[in-house]
């Protein structure tokens, strides 16, 4: 059976987490999440990983260790997440969010992270 994974960036710069809120499709629209996407098929997870991130964000970052775990979303997909680093680039929400925040430790559940990320981001806490 063909693995459908997506891919999410605990993506860090100066200690401070990045979320992303989404704008799309409607029903996660406003929920915050780990910015990341589909890995096409051929393509490795950590470079599907960096392109998501150039394309969504304009950044280029440096794909870390994995975090450990994999996270059910819809239609049979599994969320994936890598810890990254920010290596250039101002990230702006050029796709398919409206609004980031780089969190520092104490805000990182300030914001309403979409169901399927909570996990995700409690794990990749766990990882300092
Ligand atoms: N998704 C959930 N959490 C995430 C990411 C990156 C994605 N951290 C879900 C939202 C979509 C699906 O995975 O239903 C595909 O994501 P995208 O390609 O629309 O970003
Ligand atoms: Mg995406």
């Amino acid at each position: 059976m063909n693995e459908r994974i997506v891919v999410g960036a605990a993506l860090y710069d100066d200690g401070r987490l990045l979320a992303a809120r989404r704008s799309a499709p409607p029903e996660l629209a406003g929920g915050w999440e780990l910015p990341g996407g589909k890995v096409e098929p051929g393509e490795r997870c950590e470079d599907a990983l960096a392109r998501e991130l150039r394309e969504e964000l304009g950044v280029e970052a440096e794909i870390l260790e994995r975090v450990p775990g994999q996270w059910p979303l819809a239609k049979g997909y599994a969320l994936r997440v890598y810890r990254a680093r920010l290596v250039s680039g101002v990230a702006e929400p050029l796709e398919d969010h409206d609004e980031l925040r780089w969190l520092a430790p104490d805000q990182v559940w300030s914001v309403p992270w979409l169901a399927a990320d909570v996990p995700a981001v409690t794990a990749a806490l766990g990882q300092p």
